[in-house]
């Protein structure tokens, strides 16, 4: 049937009397129905990714990106008078992940689908995904994202397993997403849930009643948050979410008729950080039930299971009690008290390596790694960190087991959905081929010169930042000026990817400008992004930025020459008209803290130029771009883990010996923002600023300033700029997550079909 038709026939009247809304739901069933006329991936040996989070966004434009109909269907609708982009904004986002690692296994479903590899995701149906964030007097506050209330992909399936938590026995339920590879196959995301759960528990903010875990278990997200608040229902979820993966595994495996022992041979396991761990342990107890035995089964899951570590900081390094884990899943302690004689049997003792510490924490990661085949970091520095430093004990052990892979993002989304014209673009200059082979955007090199060329990149360029512009009209009513330049930090609001430095930074602008040094040209500093609900320092933060805001913007001296304007509730879908917006991608964090960053693979792909520290990822994106097409600045990491390891490091001294530092902090408790803001908060954040800078923001505030006053200089000669935006877009192939998932397949998962088999 023609397109036409099938729309129609899912509506109860035609295309142009039908609302957003209609024609978002005939569109989602049109998708639903051709999802499932989709062969499902072929092959002998399925891999399973379990993670708590998959941060999938909007999938409407993607999916029909992917079945190849996008195109038919925008033209569709605009000959009858709709706009598929406001059809899209009819589905609610799927917040069903923090940040990084979940969009992260986003963008791994996509690509390990449209590479024909069996792969299917393993998670939770969180009722509720991440908070909405609000703003009030200068402070976020959270209120819960219904979700569920809206139609979307999710199919009830009638697929229950028991799930023994504290003794008593639930029964889940599995809910399918379809996962639509770009013009190929499609694998599934399943996502575990109680009949139980209780909507109603979440009233006011997102505080509810913990205590029934029936009605409450995959009620919502936990905000990323070292906090204690709750974590034994974290307990509760990761155990859920793990029983029920190992459980289907079992089930599948079993149907296809093959031998438990040879488990290795049929089945891959990546597991996504520490948060789902317990999948080894609970495999091994089942496969113990099936007639293995111990040493046997410890064996086969160690052939199985690989774990991903996504973070050096070593309070986000999981360690659960002991009497939590004897509370709510008894069941495995046995299981992990021999697996730690084993090790202490393997290892003499050595306390460094064993999974229980002498204060009777069972350490995640440690058990990962003795009982994993792999352990890879993020990007290429974060795994030499960690074999150095964070996890060197273990890599003195098992040197084989360490690799790296460095992340990778969906182009289908990133560039194809988010920047069409450019794409558009791309596509007239060397051909399609780079959509399923990503280095062929190498080929953008050979026009590096071409004027015609760089002249419609900056027109595209233009034609994003007015649509942000607009968009931010109707959205939050503020003014934003598409001439200036677009500097943009977004992402997880946290202390060591320093937002408080670029806030400095604006600070020292508004005096400068105040002391009559303007700028060139306007400039429009863009921040977004969340602060977990209990992390008063990153809340203080966006205090500051709000009264920044507010100030400068009202300020008629100031604003013509800088405005400052922060995203509320910063998602997919707003990053998705952000990113291709930006001319400076503000990659700033602390050298040695951010594993690898994938908002910088993003802005690259989109043109945008990195004003970056030598931390995660964007020390691949300077060794592929070269000098001139990237700004770095900052300490090294090593300079910064010597001084940690010195206490080498006083904020203090910076403050006192440096005037110009000490009058910018010194404003933060000025009358111009005290009169705005909430005193003991910007009192604190400078306190804290002063006396502790853990992540040593002052120590980097003086190359910050000077080369940001480089770049906004070097803007200036808009040819040169161009051409390192064309080069930063040519190179940044390496950063598609295909080429991510291809290197997983080579050296960890070995999966035996399609595409995967050739390379
Ligand atoms: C822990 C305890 C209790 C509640 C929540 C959590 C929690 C949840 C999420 C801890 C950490 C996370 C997420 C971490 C994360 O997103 N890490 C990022 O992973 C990206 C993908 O590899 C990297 O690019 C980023 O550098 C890294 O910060």
């Amino acid at each position: 049937m023609e397109l036409e038709k099938e729309i129609a026939s899912r509506l109860d009247q035609p295309i142009v009397k039908s609302t957003d809304r209609q024609l978002y739901e005939a569109l989602l069933a049109y998708v639903k129905d051709k999802a499932e006329d989709l062969p499902y991936v072929k092959g002998d040996k399925k891999l399973y990714y379990i993670s708590a989070e998959f941060l999938i966004g909007r999938q409407l434009g993607k999916n029909l990106i992917n079945l190849g109909i996008y195109e038919d269907v925008k033209k569709l609708l605009a000959e009858n008078g709709k706009d598929l982009s406001a059809v899209e904004e009819e589905e609610a986002e799927p917040s069903l992940g923090n940040g990084g690692l979940g969009r992260l296994a986003a963008c791994f479903m996509d690509s390990i689908a449209t590479l024909d590899m069996k792969g299917d995701g393993v998670g939770l149906n969180y009722h509720f995904g991440l908070f909405k964030q609000e703003f009030k007097d200068h402070k976020q506050y959270e209120v819960p994202d219904e979700w569920l209330s809206t139609p979307n992909m999710l199919r009830k399936t009638d697929v229950c397993f028991p799930v023994e938590l504290a003794g008593k026995t639930y029964t889940s339920r599995m809910y399918d997403l379809d996962i639509i590879g770009y013009k190929g196959a499609r694998n599934t995301l399943h996502l575990f849930d109680l009949d139980t759960v209780d909507d109603n528990l979440v009233k006011e903010g997102i505080d509810f009643d913990k205590t029934q875990i029936d009605k409450n278990l995959t009620l919502f997200l936990y905000p990323d948050d070292s906090d204690d608040n709750g974590r034994k229902l974290r307990i509760y979820q990761q155990y859920f979410m793990v029983s029920n993966a190992a459980q289907l595994i079992l089930k599948e495996q079993k149907e296809l008729g093959h031998d438990l022992n040879d488990l290795d041979k049929y089945v891959a396991i990546q597991i996504n950080d520490t948060h789902p761990s317990m999948v080894i342990p609970e495999l091994i107890r089942l496969l113990i039930k099936e007639g293995i035995t111990m040493k046997r089964a410890a064996d086969i899951v160690c052939g199985v299971c690989a774990y991903t570590n996504h973070t050096i900081l070593a309070e986000a390094l999981e360690k659960w009690p002991m009497n939590y884990m004897l509370e709510v899943v008894p069941q495995l302690m046995p299981i992990i008290e021999g697996l730690d004689y084993v090790v202490a049997t393997a290892f003499h003792g050595d306390k460094e390596l064993s999974i229980i510490d002498d204060e009777n924490r069972i350490h995640m990661a440690k058990m990962d790694m003795h009982f994993g085949h792999s352990i890879n970091g993020v990007a290429a520095l974060h795994t030499e960190i960690l074999k150095k430093q964070e996890l060197r004990p273990f890599y003195d052990i098992y040197p084989d087991k360490f690799n790296n892979k460095t992340n990778g993002i969906t182009f289908r989304r990133w560039i194809m959905h988010a920047n069409p014209q450019l794409t558009a673009l791309i596509d007239e200059t060397i051909g399609e081929g780079w959509k399923t082979d990503e280095n062929e955007l190498e080929k953008l090199l050979d026009h590096k010169d071409d004027e015609t060329l760089l002249n419609k990149l900056g027109e595209i360029k233009h034609d994003n930042k007015v649509r942000f512009a607009d968009y931010m009209k109707k959205e939050q009513g503020v003014d934003i000026d598409p001439e200036s330049i677009f500097d943009v930090q977004v992402k997880r609001m946290h202390e060591y990817k320093r937002q408080q430095m670029n806030a400095l930074w604006v600070i020292w602008k508004y005096m400068q400008i105040k002391a009559g040094h303007l700028p060139q040209r306007p400039i429009t500093i863009v921040f977004g992004g969340k602060a977990a609900p209990a992390y008063y320092q990153a809340k203080a933060v966006i205090h500051l930025i709000l009264c920044l805001q507010e100030l400068i913007n009202n300020d008629p001296e100031v604003s013509p020459y800088l405005r400052v304007v922060m995203i509320r509730n910063y998602n997919i879908a707003k990053a998705e008209v952000t990113i291709p917006a930006c001319d400076i991608s503000e990659q700033i964090s602390l050298a040695s803290k951010e594993a690898s960053g994938t908002g910088n693979m993003k802005f690259m792909l989109n043109g945008a130029v990195t004003l970056g520290t030598n931390d995660g990822a964007n020390v691949e994106i300077g060794d592929l771009v070269g000098r001139d097409n990237i700004y770095t600045f900052g300490e090294s990491s090593d300079t910064v883990i010597n001084l940690y390891a010195t206490n080498g490091y006083s904020a203090r001294k910076f403050y006192e010996n440096d005037k110009e530092i000490k009058k910018i902090v010194d404003f933060i408790t000025g009358p111009e923002l005290t009169k705005i803001g909430d005193e003991k908060l910007l009192k604190d954040l400078q306190d804290n600023l002063i006396n502790k800078d853990w992540f040593m923001t002052l120590l980097d505030i003086e190359s910050y300033v000077d080369t940001k006053e480089k770049v906004l200089h070097d803007y200036e000669d808009q040819t040169a700029w161009k051409k390192k935006a064309l080069v930063n877009i040519a190179r940044s192939g390496f950063f598609s997550s295909d080429r991510t998932i291809r290197e997983y397949n080579r050296d960890i998962w070995h999966l035996t079909s399609g595409e995967a088999e050739e390379k």
